[in-house]
Order: structure tokens, then C-alpha cells, then sequence
């Protein structure tokens, strides 16, 4: 036993995830209750919520439908084990994913986050390269400023530095893209930037360096959300797309975050037009009610790996114990005939224009250096204080949060990106906020 006391009020115990765990429990901030585009906070207040929790909860908050099915399902049957069994609501799941997939990809693997949904379509690329007879190709390429989850095949191929340097060696044989960025260029863009899609062309050059026959897939997110929310440049999906089909590489798109509407369509492929060959979901699966996560997976992947061996025995051997747990299954169902009953998806899609001259209306406001959106998803880079990163937008942060108004912060960029069902007067209210905030830090 340890001596600290454990008093129900006492913050201690736990050790919070990517927090400065001393600096929060000195000044906690905590939300007790959810509805709609609002938290309440522990001390009363109604915080409009500018980021849909952390980028999931896109139908909005405490939606009855989602509630509901939730409720019924705990009740009803609390688990049903996945392995050798089934239920029937995760092939019907499964089925509504395949009809809003993009073409071919009709084959959805379960996990329960996009961490684990980043390893399991990394095991999966893996699985049918040695079921096609090309067992050499075990590399994996992503990128700089990449974010795919914290597990050691996601820190791996992920592009920053500091979600990597505590946990010592990572997985061999993992290269990265340089990043597409280019403020002189690209700063202030509306949407998608025209300028940067040539970055692609340095997957060639990873393949002239470690052949193409040793390369497993690339896998990108995008829209680069975690390390600050950076647009993809018209063109270079599709350039990569073409690299990849040249060197017979499998492309994986990491759509944690762009999955589910957040760019105004089904997913970032959708809107793009890029076929990928696995998608990396969670998130806005099931507006991040209950945690759940899944693999959209190309009927050729899945049909090689399933069919390469004898009828009785396991095709992959992967899985999770809570892979399409019953009641994450019901939110997903509930969430996803939301999204299609209320066209959630076609409301980001006609909110993006204005949400994009509102965002752009903050450039002249104090420390601003670049406003970047697509769909309903918004960076505010802010210029950092001298030797203090990170430092001025925490403070955004806090001050934003005392308003009434929940952003989220990544090094000095504001990343927000609201539940899909925002009002106009709200978006208003997050830059009237923000302006106001931004006047009053040094
Ligand atoms: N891939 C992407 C693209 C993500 O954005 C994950 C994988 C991992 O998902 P899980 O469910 O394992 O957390 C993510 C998660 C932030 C932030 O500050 C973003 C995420 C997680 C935590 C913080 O932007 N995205």
C-alpha cells in the first residue's frame, strides 16, 4: 500500500496521458456533463466545444439515438467473444462501413483505437505480402510530423520526434517522407494548397534506396492533424498513389481523424478521389462514444490472406478481446444512421465556406503566422514566444477554455474541429472568442 492518501477527491492516482501531470493537478480542469456542441465544466460553466472532445465526437454530444442504443445493448447482451464467434450487429456494422468505403475496400477488421487499428493494418499489409508470395517486402515507409497512434508500430512509422525518443529502439526497417509544408509558399491557403504536391516525388527515391521489393506500404494521414493540422497539397495523394501502384507498395491512409466527415465526405479518400488500399479508422466511427476503432480493407488484401491456406486454419493471427465489442457495435450503428439521417456529412461539406472565411478572418490578429482548413477543420499557427514553444499557445488555451470556449493546442498551432452539427452564430462565437483571446496574451 502506499502512503498517499486515496480520498475520491484526491488527484493523484492517476497519471494522466499526455498531460504535464503537475502542472494540470495544480489547476485541474475538469468536465462532468455533455450535450449537443456544449460541455459543462466542474464548475458550472457551459464550454462550447471546438474540437468534438479530441477530433471524435462528430454527431455532437449526448445525441439519444447514440445514447439509446447504447443503453439498450448494455442491457441486452453486455459481450459476446469475437474469436470463433460472432454477433450478428458486427456483420451489419460491417456492412454499412463497406457501403460508405471507398470502391473495393469491402472487408472491415475491428479494434478498439487508432492505435490499435494503425498496428492491425500494418500486420495486415504484412500478412498479405507473404501470402502473395513476396515475404521480403517487410519496410514500412510514413513520414515527418506523421501521428499514428502511440503503439511501437505506430511511433515507428509516425514523424515526430517527441512521441519517440523515451522508448529507445522502435521497429526496423521504417524510413519517412519529408514533410510537404512550406510556409513561404503555402501559408494562408483557403483549403488545399496548390503548391507542394512535387513532395511526393521523393517516395522514388526511397524506393531507389531501399528497392522496391523490401517495401511493405506507405502509410500517410491525409490531412496531418495531430502535429498541427496541415492540408494535403492538390495532387500529392494521387501522386503517391501512382508511385505506389509502379512498385506494387501498399498505400494505407491513416483517417483517424479525417474519417467520418470531418472534410466534408465520408472520408479524405472520398473526397480526394485517391483509392487506398487500407483505411486506418476510429474516432467519429461512433462519435467517440464507446472506444472502437476499424480497418477498412481492399477485397484483394483480404481475399489473399483469407484464402491462402486450408479451410480450418486461422488466417490472421490478430485480434483483440473487445474486436466489435456489442455495445461499441450499437453506438457505431446508431452514430452512422445519425450521420445519414441528419447529413451531417453534406452539412460540413456546405458549412466549409463559411467556416472558411471565418477562420481566415483572424489573419492581422496578433501572433498569427498561418490560418490552414479544409472541410470543418482549422489550424491558427501562432508565432512561438523566443525560447518558449508551446508556451503562448497554452496560454490561448487556457484563456480560450476561462471564455467558455474548448480548443486544442499542438506545439503553437490552434487545431479546432467542432462537432458536424455547429451553428453558424457558434462558429462565430469560437473567433470572437479566439480574437478576443489572441489580443489579450502577450
Ligand atoms: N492515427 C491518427 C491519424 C490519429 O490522429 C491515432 C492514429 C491514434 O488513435 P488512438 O485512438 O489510439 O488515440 C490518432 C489519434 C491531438 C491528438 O492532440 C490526436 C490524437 C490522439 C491524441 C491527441 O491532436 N489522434
Amino acid at each position: 500500500m502506499s502512503d498517499t492518501p486515496q480520498t475520491p477527491n484526491d488527484l493523484n492516482a492517476y497519471w494522466m496521458p499526455f498531460t504535464a501531470n503537475r502542472q494540470f493537478k495544480a489547476n485541474p480542469r475538469l468536465l462532468v456533463a455533455a450535450k449537443d456542441m456544449h460541455y459543462t465544466s466542474h464548475d458550472g460553466r457551459q464550454v462550447l466545444d471546438g474540437t468534438a472532445g479530441l477530433w471524435c465526437c462528430n454527431a455532437g454530444h449526448g445525441r439519444a439515438p447514440i445514447v439509446e442504443a447504447i443503453q439498450k445493448q448494455a442491457a441486452e447482451m453486455d459481450y459476446a467473444p469475437p474469436f470463433q464467434m460472432a454477433h450478428p450487429a458486427a456483420f451489419e456494422l460491417a456492412n454499412r462501413l463497406a457501403e460508405i468505403a471507398p470502391p473495393d475496400l469491402n472487408h472491415v477488421f475491428f479494434t478498439n483505437s487508432g492505435s490499435e487499428s494503425v498496428d492491425s493494418a500494418m500486420k495486415i499489409a504484412l500478412a498479405y505480402h507473404r501470402a502473395n508470395g513476396q515475404s521480403s517486402r517487410t519496410k514500412f515507409i510514413g513520414r515527418e510530423k506523421g501521428y499514428h497512434g502511440v503503439g511501437f508500430g505506430g511511433i515507428s512509422v509516425g514523424g515526430l520526434g517527441n512521441n519517440k525518443k523515451q522508448f529507445a529502439s522502435l521497429l526496423p526497417g521504417v524510413d519517412h517522407l519529408p514533410f510537404f509544408y512550406d510556409r513561404g509558399k503555402q501559408g494562408f491557403s483557403k483549403g488545399e494548397p496548390t503548391t507542394g504536391a512535387e513532395a511526393a516525388d521523393a517516395l522514388e527515391n526511397l524506393v531507389a534506396l531501399h528497392d522496391a521489393s523490401t517495401i511493405a506500404a506507405v502509410i500517410v494521414e491525409p490531412m496531418v492533424g495531430s502535429a498541427g493540422v496541415y492540408i494535403t497539397p492538390t495532387g500529392y495523394l494521387q501522386k503517391l498513389r501512382d508511385i505506389c501502384d509502379k512498385h506494387g507498395i501498399l498505400l494505407i491512409f491513416d483517417e483517424v481523424i479525417t474519417g467520418f466527415g470531418r472534410l466534408g465526405a465520408p472520408f479524405a479518400a472520398t473526397k480526394y478521389g485517391v483509392q487506398p488500399d487500407l483505411i486506418t479508422t476510429a474516432k467519429g466511427l461512433n462519435s467517440g462514444t464507446v472506444p472502437m476503432g476499424a480497418v477498412l480493407v481492399h477485397d484483394r488484401i483480404h481475399d489473399t490472406v483469407v484464402n491462402a491456406g486450408p479451410e480450418n486454419i486461422i488466417e490472421l493471427f490478430h485480434g483483440y478481446t473487445y474486436s466489435a465489442h456489442p455495445v461499441a457495435v450499437a453506438a457505431a450503428l446508431a452514430t452512422l444512421k445519425l450521420y445519414k439521417d441528419e447529413a451531417l456529412f453534406e452539412r460540413a461539406n456546405t458549412l466549409a465556406p463559411y467556416w472558411q472565411d471565418a477562420i481566415h478572418g483572424l489573419k492581422g490578429a496578433p501572433h498569427v503566422i498561418d490560418i490552414r482548413n479544409s472541410g470543418l477543420v482549422g489550424g491558427i499557427e501562432l508565432e512561438p514566444r523566443p525560447g518558449k514553444p508551446t508556451a503562448r499557445a497554452y496560454d490561448v488555451f487556457v484563456k480560450s477554455y476561462d471564455k467558455g470556449l474548448l480548443i486544442r493546442t499542438t506545439g503553437d498551432t490552434i487545431a479546432l474541429s467542432p462537432p458536424l452539427i455547429i451553428e453558424k452564430d457558434q462558429i462565430d462565437q469560437i473567433f470572437d472568442i479566439l480574437r478576443s483571446v489572441l489580443s489579450g496574451v502577450d
